[in-house]
Formats: C-alpha cells, sequence, structure tokens
C-alpha cells in the first residue's frame, strides 16, 4: 500500500467546511443529486474525503475527482471503489462499515458533480470577526502574575474547542480557555509576553500571559479553515506581527501583533514547482519566523514552494519563492536556527532552506511520509549536528547532516536511518541538554505500540531503543488512547506525554524524568479532555527542539 491506514485516517480528521453552505452547480452531465442529497454528500465529502482528494477535488494525497475524470469512470466504477478501497491507499469506506450501501451510491454520484466551492473569505470578513477585547493601553505594563511563564504548557483540548495553561512546575492547571475548535499549534511571542493559538475553523486568541490571570486579550478569524500561525522573531520586530496561514481560503494574513488588526491578506494560488501548472487551493501549512532577517518562512503545501516573506515593508512585500517539492508540511529550525527543516511528506523528503542566504540548501529523500512536527536536533557522535524525523509510514527514524561547515561531507544527506518501534510516527523529541531521543508512534495500528513510546541514547544509538509504557503508567480505563507529542519542560530535564482518549473517556498527561526515564507524574482532571499538543512557553518561544 502506497498510504497507510493510520495516514488515511489521520488525513480524514473532518473539516469545518462542513458545515459552509455551497451552491450546487447542475452538471446536466451527471447522475441526478437532489438539493438534500447533494447537502448531505457535501458533508460527508468535508468530513472524510477532502483531507486527501482537496476542497476543490484536485487531488493530494488521493487521485483527482474531477468531473474530467469521475464522468469516465461512471457511477457503478465509482462505487466499487468506494465501498472496497483500492490498494493505493483509498480506505474501504462500504466494507469498514463507515458508509452505509445508499451514502456510497450517494458518495459515488456527488464525485460527478461539479465541486462546489466554498465562500472566500477577505479583509470584510475578517474585520467583521475581528475583536479586542482589552486594548494595548489597557494592558499592564508588567507582569501581574507569579508564575513561571516560561515553564506554562499550552495544552490543546482537542474536542472541547480550548486549551489548558499547565503550570510545569506545580503541574496544577491554571486556566482553561475557549479557543477554537481543534486548536491545531500554540506559538509564543518573541519576547515571551504574548501566545498565540489557532484552531482548525482559522479562529485565533490572542493570550497576554501578563494579566493576573493569563486571557484573550483580542481574536480574529483568519478564514474557513486553518492550521498555522506564528510571530515575527526578528530584532527590532518583536512582537510587532503575527501572521496565520489557511487551509480554505489558499492565503495568509500579517496581523497587528498586540491587537491582531488584519493589514495584509495574500493569496497562495499559482503554479505548482514541478510541472508548473495551476493550482486553485495551495493550502498554507508550517509557518516560522526567521532568526536572520525579518522574514516569516511560509510552506505551501500542494505548489511546494517555500516562501520567504520579508515583512520590513508589508506594503512593499517582497517575497523569495524557493521551489522545494510538493506536499509541504511540517517542520522545525536546526540547531543553529539558520536553517528550516520541512517535510515534504508525500514527496518522501525534506527540504533544507537557508534562511540566512535564502535558497534551498538541500532536498533530501528519507523514508516514507516524514513527520517531524517540529523535529528533533542533537550532536551525533560520528556525523556531528543532525536534525531527524520519524515517519507516517514506515518504521524508520532518519537523520540527516545539518553542519556544512565542520561537517560538509555529511551536510543535507540522511547520514542514518534508525529502526523504530513502528510506522505511524507523528512527532519526536530531544533537548540540547537531554542524551535521549523520545520517538511517539501514535497512529500505529497496534495498540502496544500506539500506546507506548520508544527512547534512544542518542550517544548509543546502535543499542536500539527501550520501550515505555505511557498509556498504562497512566492507569486509564477501557477505550482506544493514543501517546503523542513528546515535550519538554524548560530545564530539559522532564517529557511531557499526552494520553489521548475519547472525548468521552479519561486522558491525561505523563510527565517522565528524562535523565532516569521513570514516571514523574500523572496529571488527570476531568476537564482534560483529549489533550494533544502541548507547547512549552520558552521552548517553543526559542525554538529549543
Ligand atoms: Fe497537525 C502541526 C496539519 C492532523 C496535531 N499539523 C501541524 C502543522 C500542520 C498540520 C500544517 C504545522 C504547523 C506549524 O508548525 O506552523 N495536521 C495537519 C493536517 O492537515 C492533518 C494531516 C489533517 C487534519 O485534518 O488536520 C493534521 N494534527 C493532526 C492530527 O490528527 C493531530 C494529531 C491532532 C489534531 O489536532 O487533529 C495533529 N499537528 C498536531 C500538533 C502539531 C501539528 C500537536 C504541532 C506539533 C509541534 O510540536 O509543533
Amino acid at each position: 500500500k502506497d498510504v497507510s491506514p493510520a495516514e488515511m485516517k489521520y488525513q480524514a480528521g473532518g473539516s469545518p467546511l462542513e458545515a459552509v453552505e455551497m451552491y450546487q452547480d447542475i452538471n446536466p452531465k451527471a447522475p441526478s443529486m437532489s438539493k438534500t442529497e447533494f447537502d448531505k454528500a457535501r458533508q460527508i465529502y468535508f468530513q472524510r474525503c477532502a483531507g486527501c482528494h482537496g476542497v476543490l477535488r484536485k487531488g493530494a494525497t488521493g487521485k483527482p475527482l474531477t468531473p474530467d475524470k469521475t464522468l469516465a469512470s461512471g457511477t457503478e466504477y465509482l462505487k466499487v471503489f468506494i465501498k472496497y478501497g483500492s490498494p493505493a491507499g483509498m480506505p474501504n469506506w462500504g466494507t469498514s462499515g463507515e458508509l452505509t450501501d445508499d451514502e456510497v451510491d450517494l458518495m459515488a454520484r456527488y464525485v460527478q458533480q461539479t465541486p462546489p466551492q466554498p465562500p472566500e473569505f477577505g479583509m470584510a470578513d475578517m474585520k467583521a470577526t475581528w475583536k479586542v477585547i482589552v486594548p494595548p493601553e489597557k494592558r499592564p505594563t508588567k507582569k501581574m502574575n507569579s508564575y513561571n511563564l516560561d515553564n506554562i504548557f499550552s495544552t490543546t483540548l482537542r474536542d472541547s474547542g480550548e486549551v489548558a495553561l499547565i503550570d510545569g512546575d506545580s503541574k496544577k492547571i491554571i486556566s482553561i480557555l475557549k479557543t477554537g475548535y481543534a486548536v491545531h499549534i500554540s506559538r509564543t511571542s518573541a519576547s515571551g509576553r504574548y501566545l498565540y493559538v489557532i484552531g482548525r475553523d482559522a479562529k485565533i486568541n490572542l493570550i497576554d500571559l501578563w494579566l493576573e490571570k493569563p486571557d484573550t486579550v483580542a481574536e480574529i478569524r483568519t478564514g474557513l479553515e486553518a492550521r498555522s500561525v506564528e510571530t515575527s522573531k526578528y530584532k527590532g520586530f518583536e512582537d510587532k506581527y503575527a501572521i496565520a496561514g489557511s487551509y480554505w481560503p489558499p492565503q495568509f494574513v500579517i496581523m497587528e501583533g498586540d491587537t491582531l488588526e488584519p493589514l495584509k491578506i495574500v493569496g497562495t494560488r499559482g503554479m505548482t514547482v514541478d510541472t508548473q501548472e495551476y493550482h486553485p487551493e495551495p493550502r498554507v501549512a508550517s509557518i516560522v519566523a526567521s532568526h536572520y532577517k525579518p522574514e516569516f518562512v511560509v510552506n505551501v503545501k500542494e505548489t511546494g514552494k517555500i516562501l520567504m516573506v520579508d515583512y520590513s515593508n508589508i506594503h512593499a512585500l517582497k517575497t523569495t519563492e524557493i521551489e522545494a517539492a510538493r506536499f509541504l508540511h511540517d517542520g522545525g529550525w536546526d540547531s543553529t536556527k539558520r536553517y528550516f527543516m520541512v517535510a515534504a511528506n508525500q514527496s518522501n523528503k525534506i527540504a533544507a532552506v537557508d534562511a540566512k542566504d535564502g535558497k534551498l540548501a538541500g532536498l533530501i529523500d528519507v523514508g516514507k511520509i516524514p513527520h517531524p512536527g517540529r523535529g528533533a536536533n542533537f550532536i551525533h557522535p560520528k556525523y556531528g549536528p543532525v536534525w531527524a524525523t520519524g515517519h507516517l509510514g514506515d518504521e524508520t527514524i532518519a537523520l540527516i547532516g545539518t553542519d556544512p561547515e565542520k561537517h560538509k561531507q555529511y551536510a543535507w544527506k540522511m547520514v542514518e536511518s534508525l529502526n523504530g518501534q513502528g510506522g505511524g510516527s507523528l512527532f519526536l523529541k530531544t533537548h540540547p541538554k537531554s542524551t535521549n531521543l523520545w520517538v511517539d508512534t501514535a497512529l500505529n495500528p497496534d495498540p502496544a505500540v500506539s500506546q507506548s513510546i520508544a527512547v534512544y541514547d542518542i550517544n548509543k544509538l546502535d543499542k536500539g531503543f527501550e520501550v515505555l509504557p505511557i498509556a498504562k503508567w497512566a492507569e486509564l480505563g477501557e477505550g482506544a488512547k493514543r501517546v503523542l507529542q513528546p515535550e519538554y519542560n524548560v530545564k530539559g530535564d522532564e517529557v511531557w506525554f499526552s494520553v489521548w482518549s475519547a472525548k468521552n473517556q479519561e486522558s491525561a498527561i505523563v510527565v517522565v524524568d528524562d535523565k532516569t526515564r521513570t514516571l514523574k507524574a500523572v496529571i488527570k482532571d476531568p476537564r482534560l479532555i483529549t489533550p494533544t499538543g502541548k507547547f512549552n512557553l520558552y521552548n517553543t518561544q526559542h525554538d529549543v527542539y
């Protein structure tokens, strides 16, 4: 199979576009559909199919499903495909019981219709959702609480549409804030005062950490579906701007850092890097702020281009467009923060961008569907500084040399491929003060693997890994649970893991002592519903990983 079942389920995570009204464009050549049928099919499409086939069905991980292709296939052929799946990775939606025969028939007819286009979301729409709850002049001029901000963990509570701010010192919840749905990431501002979180529904909360009780001081929606937010970090521009990328519409927006006032929207529609064909929905994946220049590094998924967006004058915006490879997704800096390492996941490559010289440093072949999160940097005993990624599609961990000065022969090459516990890895992590490399396998189909973590000694990689039963340590009840996203505390002596259960079941955060690899604490609370990503504010602020 080209795509693992874990990867398919991961891509079929649901889209807020399912709730958006869209126009039914009647195609006289397609099988007839009532408005009710069309709307039901459209909802199923955005829940299950859009992640792989795209909003406009131009294809990404999945094949294109535009009427020129689907009308030629016809209803009966499409029904077989949808019901039984395909060896190339299409899930067996019918035989798995997820869709009834009637729904399979409905979807086979639906994909022959002209794809309905969700509405655009421009400046007027953004302004209509923009709220400044506490204006900058009414905010404190110094920190008004006694929290150790550096060691707070902003923790996504995916299905309750909240984030929990957890005090890393006491392991107590400071507060739970209402946010957009399924917050994807949290990012700390350059000064460490502000926290930005973005929901799948493109709602951003700006949280002021200096308030007596940290709380939202501004909010906005920047689109209909999104995954990334970041804030300017270059000298002289600290906390000045925020940027958010969206999946739909395909665009990014630069905002005032302390109010979220939208200033400049830039569309990403355009030509693909390889075949140079027009793509109508190039989604914005990860965004990071350069430490070398006043630039944001914007990774555009479907066109495979990395945009170095110079924010020093946003009214005369200069953008360097770097050719990489299609399906750019997640990534992080190397240890010097000069090179940004980003996964072109369905291309099985990592692109290394030189943020100082504004060019591609390397395009490295790795394993199947790399998925680093922000990756992990450490000094390899033989190859010098390396950056690591795990994979969704195989069990390996790729180590890439990142030091073109002192270890030139290893730079931008996969110098080693470690064997891991299994495929379905989402995140891995280490810390400059640690000798451990922690690798999750959250999407592995075997519960014993998805509920435990593999840990390597980076000085003895040839010794293999130790397995720690994180979910077992949490002592939760029955039910599926996944262990994911290792995250260090500020000192680098503890690692936190989410044990992510269903919405109606108990979840937990498990804290492990990094040195002894033993259980240190289990954080449980009825309010900790579906915890996924956790972001230590200091490590996120300074890009330490
Ligand atoms: Fe993520 C990071 C997109 C599914 C949890 N995820 C990212 C980033 C992108 C992205 C573009 C990088 C943002 C950045 O750094 O600026 N994620 C997507 C998807 O398109 C995808 C495949 C399907 C979807 O429909 O969303 C997807 N992601 C998931 C999940 O199923 C996870 C496990 C739980 C969830 O919330 O749905 C999940 N993604 C995360 C987390 C990060 C992330 C925790 C940040 C990791 C970090 O350490 O930086």
